[in-house]
């Protein structure tokens, strides 16, 4: 009897470094890496962990261990290595070298390559090129035909190796272009938010930690079909869908996942697509309750703060359809799961309760004599229900409060919900 092994799988072995800095999380970051090799389409061969104390300059990590690792993977070709950490290209020429000239990356390649897989849109696409050239264009120093050795991603999904070797020029000249039509993109989105600022609809942004349940939740709430699945970064493009509670429209804006240690040029180049996110009247911090999720939450904003983000928020405590005993979860956040369809309503209520300034919820009694007068203005609220009296009208209606006052003669009291 005899394996076959599928040789169009790429396989991916992991050094996972260990230093004064990551101490306590460097386990979640292996098991992220591990998550990211899947997300890529590749396969986990296996990790070695090492302590650094003292970074070897040429190599990160130390003769010793990379000789132990040479031994390990010896006779087995098809393994790439993962340095999950981020290497200079000296480094991963070198480390490369030391290991049988073997293909090396580390964790801002491999996340870069990720984010090329899944980017849907034309602008999705051109804000990964933008960011894979970033990365790599400082690391191409001339080192002739090794370099074509950094411009890989898993498979052949790195921005090209002969383009590379050829020419800084062409990429100085590509980084030009994309960043011209990106600038395109962003005026558009720009005159976008504008006339949605001026329809009055409240936009409300889904942010977090990936794989925490964002588009599950965007799905649940809008009817929307949007795609989700069980690995990192499967959302890249920002999607945006209305939905209503108690005859309030919101725009409902599903943005894409955080990560601890996200290349910072990732998070430069898709900050236009952020804007809405970053802009908005309220965010959902959606995290995930049966993971790390004070530490999801810290990312989520220390990452949203970079970019000037200052909006109220919500923390969403998601997957939590297993949790026997839910106020362990952070003070003040909502329990849900989007999965199961439970503290859905909660959730909504405190939306509600975020916006109760600027909504009024009130009963109006409209005479029949005065029903030409209300029909004029009857565009700027929402009806919720319309009983007919002897006398006139009564309904429910929700009103924006910057329209309240077009309404004083017909409000006989205000309802709470
Ligand atoms: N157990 C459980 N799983 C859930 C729940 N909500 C979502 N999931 C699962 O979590 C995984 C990720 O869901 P997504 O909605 O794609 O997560 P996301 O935050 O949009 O992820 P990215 O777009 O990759 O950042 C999927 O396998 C979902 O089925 C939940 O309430 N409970
Ligand atoms: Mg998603």
């Amino acid at each position: 009897m005899y394996e076959t092994i599928d040789t169009t799988i790429e396989k991916i072995y992991v050094i996972q470094p260990i230093t004064n800095e990551n101490a306590t999380k460097y386990k979640v970051l292996q098991e992220e890496a591990v998550a990211l090799i899947e997300s890529a389409g590749a396969l986990y061969a296996g990790t070695i962990y090492q302590n650094v104390r003292e970074v070897n300059a040429a190599t990160f990590i130390g003769a010793g261990k990379l000789q132990e690792l040479r031994e390990r993977l010896d006779g087995l070709d098809e393994i790439t290595v993962l340095f999950n950490g981020e290497l200079s290209p000296s480094q991963t020429l070198n480390i490369s070298a030391f290991l049988d000239d073997r293909k090396v990356i580390d964790r801002t390649t491999l996340i870069l390559d990720i984010f090329a897989k899944n980017a849907r849109s034309g602008e999705g696409k051109l804000q990964v090129e933008l960011a894979q050239l970033k990365y790599l264009y400082p690391r191409l120093k001339g080192k002739g035909a090794a370099l074509s050795r950094l411009g890989g991603g898993v498979g052949t999904r790195g921005p090209g190796e002969t383009k590379l070797e050829t020419d800084r020029r062409y990429i100085r000249g590509r980084l030009k272009y994309l960043e011209a039509r990106l600038k395109e993109t962003e005026k558009r989105r720009a005159l976008q938010t504008v006339r949605r600022k001026k329809n009055d609809v409240k936009t409300i942004a889904l942010v977090g930690y990936t794989n925490t349940g964002k588009s599950t939740l965007l799905n649940l709430l809008t009817g929307a079909d949007v795609y989700v699945k069980n690995e990192l970064f499967a959302t890249l493009d920002p999607t945006a869908r209305t939905f209503e509670i108690e005859g309030i429209h919101f725009l409902l804006v599903d943005t894409v996942g955080f990560l601890q240690d996200l290349p910072h040029n990732l998070i430069e180049a898709f900050k236009s697509t952020l804007e809405s996110a970053i802009n908005c009247d309220l965010a959902l911090i959606v995290c995930d309750a049966m993971g790390e999720y004070e530490m999801q939450a810290q990312t989520t904003l220390n990452t949203l703060k970079d970019m000037e983000f200052s909006s109220p928020y919500l923390l969403v405590m998601n997957k939590t359809e297993s949790i026997t005993d839910t106020s362990v979860l952070p003070y003040g956040s909502i329990a849900i799961s989007a999965k199961e369809k439970l503290g859905i309503d909660d959730l909504k209520r405190e939306i509600l309760r975020q916006f109760k300034n600027e909504f009024l919820f009130c009963r109006l009694h409209v005479p029949y004599a005065q029903l030409s007068d209300y029909a004029k203005k009857k565009k700027y609220l929402t009806e919720r229900t319309t009983t007919y009296e002897d006398d006139g009208q009564l309904l429910d209606v929700v009103i924006p409060a910057c329209h309240a006052e077009k309404f004083t003669e017909y409000i006989i009291e205000r309802i709470s919900i």
